[in-house]
């Protein structure tokens, strides 16, 4: 079947989605969200459920290192079973950014009541999801959660079936698969 929808003229751009403990710990949430990460026509190109160690939230989040939220923030994010998603779209990043709202779920409730986080967001730091904000974000956290994918050679091998919309959605393993031309 070809994705029309997701046809594209320009690179698709990807980007690391994380669904956080607080969203995963619930299972309607956790489809909610995988069905709004279809819905607004991201390419689901890798999919990881996993547990983080204390360590691991530790380097992901050092730059924060310091702030008041730190250590609230590393013990949540290794207190249980997360998903993480490598997508891709056209503006991804921005996209992904939209979708999940402002940082702080007082705020987005405010202001932006349909993202994510308005919607699902506990607090300011079990706010649901987390996105990269710049292309070198993505890059550096895609390789932190997926050490085993290739930008450089999805970009060369998959990209352009992608783009093109020659890729159908496996149900199975809840991911798009490129399908080659004969
Ligand atoms: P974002 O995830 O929106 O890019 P960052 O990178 O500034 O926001 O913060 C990383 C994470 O740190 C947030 N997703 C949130 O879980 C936590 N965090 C940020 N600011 C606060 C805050 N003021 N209070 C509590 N937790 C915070």
């Amino acid at each position: 079947m070809l994705l029309n929808t997701l046809r594209s003229t320009r690179v698709l751009q990807l980007t690391l989605a994380v669904i956080k403990p607080d969203a995963v710990a619930h299972p309607l949430i956790l489809e909610a969200l995988h069905q709004k990460i279809l819905e607004n026509d991201f390419i689901i190109i890798r999919k990881k459920d996993l547990i983080w160690r204390r360590s691991d939230s530790e380097r992901f989040y050092a730059e924060h290192e310091g702030r008041f939220f730190y250590q609230r923030l590393v013990e949540f994010m290794s207190s249980g079973p997360m998903r993480a998603y490598i997508l891709a779209r056209e503006d991804a990043i921005a996209r992904w950014r939209e979708l999940m709202g402002p940082t702080k779920v007082y705020r987005a409730r405010y202001t932006s009541p349909n993202t994510i986080r308005a919607r699902y967001g506990l607090t300011d730091t079990r706010n649901t999801t987390h996105g990269s904000d710049s292309e070198e974000s993505a890059k550096r956290e895609i390789a932190f959660f997926f050490p085993e994918f290739s930008a450089e050679q999805w970009l060369e091998k998959e990209e352009p079936c992608f783009r093109a919309g020659h890729a159908e959605y496996d149900q199975d393993g809840q991911i798009h698969m490129p399908f080659k031309h004969t």
